[in-house]
């Protein structure tokens, strides 16, 4: 088992077009397998390939208060999408911003499992927001790109900010480690 890494915004590998999964393999299985690890562990309640730097269609989620419902979609198709559904959406790719977006309330998704079966599924609620999230990140499409220009520059500029004090605090600062 193994975490990956998750890449943050504004990396451009985040942009990336996913690509259908064609071989329902052992490698397949070891990237699903990493994916649920690094979701429950970061935590989150989805995580797109993508965000691991793997351009395949695989989407892994847990929506369940236990977690320990997980569900797999790979190759991913909206068949229908209803209704208005707005919420504070998160990311694992924009941590620790939050912000309203506006989604289908109901989603109809026809995927493939890890053998490479079929199956349709009706989604609603947290389910069915964080489906339509993460298929977006198939796309190379983040939750802040339906945010305001404004916002977004807010974001980056605090996301930047965050990551320069932790280095700061870690790298050349290792000279202020107490050992
Ligand atoms: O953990 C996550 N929480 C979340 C909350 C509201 C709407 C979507 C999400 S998905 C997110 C994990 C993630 O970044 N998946 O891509
Ligand atoms: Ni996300």
């Amino acid at each position: 088992m193994a975490l990956r890494t998750v890449l943050e915004y504004p990396d451009p590998r985040l942009r990336t077009r996913a690509a259908p999964v064609t071989r329902f393999d052992a490698p397949l299985a070891d990237v699903v397998r990493d994916m649920f690890e690094t979701m429950y562990a970061a935590p989150g309640i989805g995580l797109a390939a993508t965000q691991i730097d793997v351009h395949q269609r695989i989407i892994v989620i847990d929506v369940s208060e236990g977690r320990n419902e997980p569900v797999l979609l790979i190759n991913p198709t909206l068949l229908s999408a209803e209704g208005d559904a707005s919420g504070e959406e998160g990311c694992l790719s924009v941590p620790g911003i939050y912000d309203e977006v506006k989604r289908a309330a109901r989603v109809r998704v026809r995927a493939q499992d890890v053998k490479g079966e079929w199956f349709e599924r009706d989604c609603e609620e947290t389910l069915a927001v964080c489906v339509q999230h993460e298929m977006d990140h198939l796309e190379g499409k983040l939750f802040v790109d339906y945010l305001s220009d404004l916002k977004r520059l807010r974001i980056r500029k605090k996301l930047d900010k965050g990551r320069r004090e932790r280095a700061a605090r870690s790298g050349a600062g290792g000279a202020r480690r107490a050992y």
